[in-house]
C-alpha cells in the first residue's frame, strides 16, 4: 500500500501571528491571505485587509527579513474601483503574484467579488505602487486563480476553481490557456477533489502561486473539510510536469499543514489555514498564510524535505481502489478526464 502519514511537514514561526490589525496603520477589520514575492531581497506582501463594511482591499508590508519589522503602506495599496470595474462591487481578495519575466512585470491575479459572485481578475505592476488594471479574465463564480510564469507551446497557463455545482457538489482545480492572458481557452480539470473521508473531499483550489522546482511545479492546494457543524481547510501538495502542467506527477495524500494554534483555530471564520503567497530563502520555503481569516502568519520547511517528501508521494491521485471506482465511474459518465491518474 503507498499510504504514508508524514504528518505536518511546515514548522510554524514561534511568534506567530506576524501581522495583526492593531499594528496597522489605519482602522480595519482583519488582516490575512496574502500574496508574496522578494523584490531586491526585501520579501512583500500583498495583505487582504478587510474593513467594516466586510468588504476587502490590498495593503502592501515590506521586511528585510521577511519575519518581522513590517513597513506597511499607510493606506490602502490596490482599492476597488467599482465605478471603472463593476466586479469589483463587493471588494478584492485573495490576490497571488507571479513574476512575467517576458513582459518584466508581476501578474496579480486576484479574486474580485462581483454583483454576480467572485470571478478572477487580473493587474500587472512593476513596483507595487502604480497597477495597470486589465479587469475580468473569468466569468463567476470561479477563483483562486493563478499564472505560471511561463508559456508552454506559446501559451500563458493559469490554475483556477470554478464553484462546486449543484450536480456534484465538487470544486475542483482546473487549467487554462491563453495567448495574451486576457481570453482563455481549453479549460481542463487537473486536480480532483477526493471524496468521502478525505480531508479534501468536495472542495479545493489552489493557495500559493505554482513554483518552479527543477523536478516539477510544485502546487500547494487547500482541501476544504465540510463536517457538522465546521469546515476545516487544510493544505496539499501536488507536482505537475514542468513542460506540460496539465500532467499531475505527484499528489500528498495527507495534508502537510492544517489549523492547530489558536491563531488559526478561533477568528472571523475558525479552522482556515489559507496562504496565497510563499518564498524560497536559500533552502527554506516559507508560506504566508491567513489565521482564521484574522491574522498573517507564517510557516517553513526546507526545499530539500519537500522535494523529498513529494518523491514519496503516489503518481495516482488516490488510493487503489478508491481510483478502480472513479474509473467505473468515469467510463459510464461522459468525456475523458485527461490527468485524473
Ligand atoms: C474561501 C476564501 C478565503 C477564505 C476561506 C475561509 O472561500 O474566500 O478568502 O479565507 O474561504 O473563509
Amino acid at each position: 500500500m503507498s499510504w504514508k502519514d508524514h504528518g505536518e511537514l511546515f514548522v510554524r514561526y514561534r511568534k506567530n501571528p506576524i501581522l495583526t490589525v492593531d499594528i496597522w496603520p489605519y482602522r480595519a477589520h482583519t488582516v490575512f491571505n496574502p500574496a508574496a514575492a522578494i523584490i531586491d531581497g526585501i520579501t512583500l506582501l500583498l495583505v487582504r485587509v478587510e474593513d467594516h463594511r466586510g468588504f476587502s482591499h490590498f495593503t502592501v508590508a515590506r521586511s528585510k527579513n521577511g519575519i518581522n519589522d513590517w513597513e506597511i503602506d499607510s493606506k490602502p495599496t490596490f482599492f476597488p474601483d467599482p465605478i471603472n470595474y463593476p466586479e469589483e462591487m463587493y471588494g478584492v481578495e485573495d490576490p497571488r503574484i507571479t513574476y512575467i519575466d517576458e513582459l518584466e512585470k508581476w501578474a496579480i491575479v486576484y479574486v474580485a467579488y462581483s454583483d454576480s459572485g467572485p470571478l478572477p481578475a487580473l493587474a500587472f505592476t512593476e513596483d507595487f505602487r502604480y497597477f495597470d488594471r486589465v479587469g475580468p479574465i473569468m466569468p463567476p463564480d470561479n477563483k483562486d486563480a493563478a499564472v505560471f510564469p511561463v508559456r508552454f507551446n506559446g501559451k500563458w497557463a493559469m490554475l483556477h476553481r470554478p464553484a462546486p455545482t449543484i450536480h456534484t457538489l465538487k470544486a475542483n482545480i482546473w487549467i487554462s490557456f491563453s495567448s495574451d492572458m486576457k481570453s482563455w481557452e481549453k479549460p481542463e480539470v487537473l486536480l480532483y477533489a477526493r471524496e468521502g473521508g478525505w480531508w479534501d473531499a468536495y472542495k479545493i483550489g489552489l493557495s500559493p502561486q505554482p513554483l518552479r522546482t527543477p523536478e516539477g511545479w510544485l502546487i500547494m492546494y487547500h482541501g476544504v473539510r465540510q463536517t457538522t457543524p465546521k469546515i476545516s481547510y487544510r493544505l496539499g501538495l501536488a507536482l505537475l510536469d514542468l513542460e506540460d502542467p496539465k500532467k499531475v506527477l505527484r499528489r500528498s495524500e495527507g495534508w502537510v499543514f492544517g489549523p492547530r494554534e489558536p491563531y488559526e483555530r478561533s477568528g472571523d471564520v475558525n479552522d482556515v489555514v489559507f496562504p496565497c503567497g510563499w518564498v524560497l530563502v536559500g533552502d527554506e520555503l516559507r508560506i504566508y498564510y491567513g489565521g482564521a481569516d484574522t491574522s498573517v502568519s507564517m510557516a517553513s520547511a526546507k526545499m530539500s524535505d519537500i522535494m523529498e517528501f513529494i518523491r514519496t508521494c503516489p503518481e495516482k491521485q488516490c488510493p487503489e481502489e478508491y481510483c478502480r471506482w472513479f474509473e467505473g465511474n468515469r467510463r459510464r459518465s461522459t468525456g475523458s478526464r485527461k490527468g485524473y491518474v
